[in-house]
């Protein structure tokens, strides 16, 4: 801006007015901002055509930075123009980083991330002083776990479709599952497993969300229990829980949920079965040999000895009849948890193995739900199941034997339905509405497009169970995710490659490099599936992905009613209303009342004596959208986000005296730098005999 203040009085209006309008909330800048807003959004794509001077313009811009056409049509393909939102929304693991990846597609530009098993400083999760309820939520028998290792997101389903309520994720190096609820797109609930210490077929959904499923996948001795790996196979098990979800209260009914003892194989993933399969679960697992390593010992490691056989087994469970179980009271508690023994589901039909090829990994149910393909890391083919097959081989019996602790074991030619060549290293598949299933290639380095057959309604002209293509990916791709592709009505649109290792294809950042998120169009059947972008993460490890359609999410743009709070989901009888400000003492206890609005914190000062114990109670009294403010108060690791109408109680000891300025977090307004205050802790009178014994 050019503007020359010809007199200082005039400045000195404009704050007057400024001012005026910060305090009502309803500024004047702000009415201009969204003013602009909606200029840049209501701006119209008009039919272009290039002319001649626009074509040499683009050409010389294309030749100057060496792209190609195939690069300028990625390009138009992905890139969003300023104010444009995306037509996806991919819901990403964080790995390591225990938290989720919020991206928007096809721009693949992340949008957010949400804070779930790792406290994160500006989400103000977990920094809310002592009794955070965060830090209370991440407890481990004990011990403050502060890190997940996040695998599988999954969405909220009803018939099988996603509905964009609530996003689940499992930390497979603690047992843990999440749930958070996308209307404000934080997390609200972590339970702990209390039979195993891991896991990793975690999260998966039923057709309607009536459980969440949690597949172990190291065995142990269930709840925390002890035994020396001699007795690994008379005292380790694996298992899966049920985790019952209450849609109305939006929280995981521990008490509705049980588990089901599994052998000690290594159970791996899973999926529900939908439509026809519908009531079964499907679980693959590696290590049917029960090997038990031990190469300080001179014996085959454990990658040996668990790959010996050609198979291993998939678990199929019928979650109706062990849900039937669980309430007819034929659960026995290990730990405090309800778990229907191997015996109990023998006996009720609840579980039955089948063979798969050795060391699988992904098992994926077809959109109709008539087929589950399996992929073995070991072999080059995916193995495709048909349930329709083993609903009859379990009707008919029609087993092959039993394993050692006596479950049925389907016969495998009776329930496969096919074994299709892909390549080296399949891992995990997805769909699209054309008929076409999507396989990644862990040691190939690619995505397989390869038709399905059968009964699916769609029949794509290349006819059935056949590999149509390969697309090179860069490199090591591990899970991959289609625009809703693991529902019962994929889009076909967009795919992307999470591939682990990144190697040439970004700036080297030190030894430690990002993954690669690689956007791949699938829009065309047959044998185009180019890649069109390339986006690095360089946070965690991400494992899987869910992709929902953008406008399925109804996300709130401010919360609903002021001071909200956002564990309960209602308006809290705590939260500090304007006008009734101000700090509340009895004895050593102080309560503190607080608002925040564009540009003050009411009261500004606040007066404690050392050992105070502090409640300190802010309601943010804003309902402007984004007009989010911060808390915090240096040295004692207190840091909050106040979104607009949200209300927060953190508690502190005031055991360091001094005067300490607390200040907003957020650059909230121009007067952002003066949203401050003090907190002044008086130091205690020492006694004679104190200061004596402090020389
Ligand atoms: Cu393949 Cu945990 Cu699903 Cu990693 S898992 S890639
Ligand atoms: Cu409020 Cu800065």
């Amino acid at each position: 801006m050019n503007t020359t203040w010809k007199h200082p009085s005039m400045a000195r209006t404009l704050l007057a007015v400024l001012l005026a309008g910060l305090a009502l909330g309803e500024c004047v800048p702000e009415a201009s901002a969204q003013e602009s807003r909606r200029r840049r959004t209501t701006q119209e794509a008009k039919p272009i055509e290039l002319s001649p001077t626009q074509v040499a313009d683009l050409t010389k811009i294309a030749n100057e930075r060496q792209l190609n056409v195939d690069d300028l049509i990625a390009a138009a393909k992905t890139f969003l123009p300023s104010g444009k939102h995306d037509e996806y929304i991919t819901f990403a693991s964080g790995g390591h980083a225990g938290q989720i990846f919020v991206i928007g597609v096809p721009s693949m530009r992340l949008l957010r991330t949400i804070a779930v098993f790792t406290p994160e400083p500006w989400q103000g999760y977990g920094y809310g002083g002592e009794h955070d309820h965060v830090r209370q939520m991440l407890m481990v028998n004990g011990k403050e776990v502060s890190w997940g290792d996040t695998h599988h997101p999954a969405l909220s389903e009803t018939n099988a479709e996603y509905d964009g309520q609530f996003l689940f994720i499992g930390d497979k190096a603690n047992a843990r599952l999440a749930v958070i609820d996308l209307r404000d797109f934080e997390t609200k609930q972590i339970v702990k497993n209390p039979l195993t210490v891991s896991d990793h077929g975690c999260a998966f959904v039923t057709p309607n969300t009536e459980y969440i499923i949690e597949g172990g996948q190291y065995a142990t001795v269930l709840g925390y229990g002890y035994a020396p790996p001699e007795e690994y196979e008379k005292s380790y098990r694996g298992m899966m829980t049920l985790w019952k979800f209450d849609r109305a209260k939006g929280r995981v009914d521990v008490d509705a949920s049980f588990a089901i003892e599994f052998p000690p194989y290594f159970q791996d993933l899973s999926d529900a079965g939908k439509f026809s399969s519908d009531g079964l679960i499907f679980q693959n697992s590696f290590n049917a040999e029960m090997a038990t390593g031990g190469v300080e010992k001179g014996n085959p490691p454990f990658e040996a000895g668990a790959s010996k056989r050609d198979m291993d087994y998939m678990h199929i469970v019928d979650w109706k009849k062990a849900e039937a179980a669980f309430k007819a009271g034929k659960a026995e508690k290990i730990n405090g948890f309800p778990v229907l023994s191997i015996k109990t589901c023998v006996a009720e039909g609840i579980l039955h193995l089948t063979p798969e090829p050795k060391s699988p990994h992904g098992v994926d149910i077809t959109p109709d739900g008539k087929y589950v393909v399996v992929s073995g890391k070991l072999d080059p083919h995916v193995t495709v199941f048909s349930t329709a097959k083993i609903r009859a081989a379990i009707a008919n019996k029609t087993y092959s034997g039993s394993d050692p602790f006596g479950i049925p074991v389907l016969d495998f030619d009776a329930v496969k339905e096919v074994q299709l060549e892909l390549g080296l290293g399949p891992l995990h598949t997805q769909f699209d509405d054309k008929g076409y299933a999507y396989t990644s290639l862990f040691l190939d380095s690619a995505v397989a497009r390869w038709t399905l057959g059968g009964e699916t309604t769609a029949k794509p002209a290349e006819g059935p169970w056949k590999l149509v293509q390969k697309t090179p990916v860069q490199y090591n791709i591990g899970h991959l995710v289609a625009a809703e592709g693991d529902t019962a009505s994929p889009d076909g649109k967009y795919l992307i490659s999470m591939s682990k290792w990144s190697v040439d294809r970004f700036f080297p950042t030190g030894p430690l490099l990002p993954q690669n998120f690689q956007l791949l169009d699938i829009a065309s059947p047959g044998t185009t599936m180019p890649v069109i972008y390339d986006m690095p993460i360089g946070v965690g490890e991400p494992h899987y992905a869910v992709m929902i359609k953008a406008d399925k999410l109804k996300p709130w743009l401010v919360y609903p009613e002021i001071g909200w709070n956002p564990h309960t989901q209602a308006v809290d009888l705590n939260a500090p209303r304007k006008g009734h400000e101000g700090v509340i003492r009895e004895g050593s206890k102080v309560l503190i009342n607080m608002t925040a609005i564009r540009s003050h914190f009411n009261p500004e000062h606040v007066y404690l004596e050392e050992g105070d114990e502090v409640t300190w109670r802010i309601t943010a009294v804003e309902t402007t959208q984004d007009a989010t403010h911060g808390f915090c108060i240096g040295g004692y690791n207190i840091n909050l986000s106040l979104e607009p109408g949200e209300f927060a109680e953190f508690k502190f000891t005031a055991d360091k005296p001094g005067t300490y300025p607390f200040y907003c977090t957020e650059f909230c307004s121009a007067l952002h730098l003066e949203m401050m205050g003090y907190i002044h802790i008086k130091p205690r009178a020492k006694t004679a005999q104190a200061t004596d014994t402090d020389k």
